[in-house]
């Protein structure tokens, strides 16, 4: 068994969900390599030590340069705002590390090219967390897609709703609120929620050739949460995109925090000439499948509860018919990391093939900017 030794910078939500997934990842899939909480980087070594002692990191660091100089670091995880992701990458391949990365790659795509030239010219494994892939029916979808089961594509449809940010007294900037402050996030919902739905879809779908969007922001100046001033908002609040996919099928996507009552609405629906696929994040575990070859009688929308062994991912945990969740997508994504390292093969989404969603993102906002078409 060789360790595959963890340094995780930035220890928000993310961090609990990577570190969970570091532990559970070799308990339940089979790997010649073995997650070690090594050790976690935060700039408050105080603040940082009790999540380090809760997920049983051997040491706290405060300088993410020292953490890459240690010799007995293997991977460095990514775990910061997304301003941080690019020099911090950088730096790491330069010191050999491999390097997971929290989404979206970068600021924008010029950063995340440079970023890709890094790991390339370093020769390090390297990923990006766009956990959805991994959740057993959407990887199922995959599947079913590559079977060409659903023939032409016509339309994929995708949302992410959220309402956490309708009160204009939620504040910007922070270590709770940095996503919503433009120098820390680099967008708002574009880069935060739609690049998952744009990771999904390229995946599933293929390449995005050409977009058209809209933006909006509705509150327009917050107080800052370090400085205590009302500045003005620089992210996106919402964000609607129309696009053309490369196998000729029409895109539609739209993503807000102000759809008062949703907290976390990831769908996607994909419609074929044959048949026709739809996923909800709050049903996650089941994939609705409709195939027009039924016979007329009985045609309709079937639920297919992804949870028996012959399913992705589902033979290593419990019995048929018992379910899985949110975070078991991320112990997937460690789980296949492992795997690429047993095999050599590339890890995915590599950073190059999350650049091609952060150019999506920048399409989308220079489109809406422009009020015009974009090419990617
Ligand atoms: C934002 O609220 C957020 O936590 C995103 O940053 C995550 O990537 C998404 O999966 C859930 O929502």
């Amino acid at each position: 068994m060789k360790e595959l030794r963890i340094g995780m910078i930035g220890y928000g939500f993310m961090g609990k969900t990577h570190s969970n997934a570091y532990l559970q990842a070799a308990r339940f899939f089979d790997s010649e390599h073995k997650p070690v909480l090594k050790a976690l980087c935060a700039r408050n070594q105080e603040k940082a030590q009790p999540f380090a002692d809760n997920w049983g990191y051997e040491s706290v660091e405060s300088d993410w340069r020292e953490l890459l100089k240690r010799d007995d670091i293997d991977a460095v995880d990514v775990c910061t705002p997304n301003n941080l992701h690019k020099e911090i990458a950088i730096e790491a391949a330069k010191a050999g590390k491999m390097i997971l990365c929290e989404k979206p790659l970068a600021m924008d795509a010029a950063e995340g090219e440079e970023m890709c030239q890094a790991v390339e010219a370093a020769g390090v494994a390297n990923m990006v967390w766009y956990n959805y892939r991994r959740v057993p029916a959407v990887s199922l979808a995959k599947q079913i897609l590559e079977s060409g089961k659903l023939g032409r594509i016509f339309h994929y449809r995708a949302n992410f709703l959220q309402d956490w940010t309708i009160s204009a007294d939620v504040p910007q900037g922070g270590a709770a609120t940095w996503r919503l402050d433009v120098e820390a996030a680099g967008s708002g919902v574009t880069g935060d929620l739609l690049a998952h739905c744009i990771d999904t879809a390229i995946w599933l779908n293929g390449s995005i050739n050409n977009v058209s969007a809209m933006t909006e922001t509705f509150v327009k100046e917050r107080v800052h949460a370090e400085t205590g001033e009302k500045q003005a908002v620089g992210i996106d609040d919402a964000c609607a995109f129309l696009c053309r996919f490369d196998n000729g099928s029409m895109g539609l996507f739209e993503s807000t925090r102000y759809a008062r009552g949703h907290k976390a609405l990831y769908t996607l629906e994909i419609n074929g000439e044959h048949a026709s696929m739809r996923w909800d994040l709050h049903d996650l575990h089941r994939l609705e499948y409709f195939d027009h070859s039924d016979e007329g009688i009985v045609r309709g929308w079937r639920s297919v509860h992804v949870s028996d062994g012959d399913q992705p991912y589902m033979g290593n945990w419990w019995v048929p018919g018992l379910q899985i969740g949110y975070e078991h997508s991320f112990t997937h994504q460690v789980a296949d990391f492992l795997k690429s390292l047993d095999t050599g093969e590339p890890a995915a989404p590599s950073f190059r093939d999350a650049l091609e969603t952060q150019k999506v993102c920048d399409a989308v906002l220079k489109s809406a900017a422009d009020s015009r078409w974009e090419n990617v």
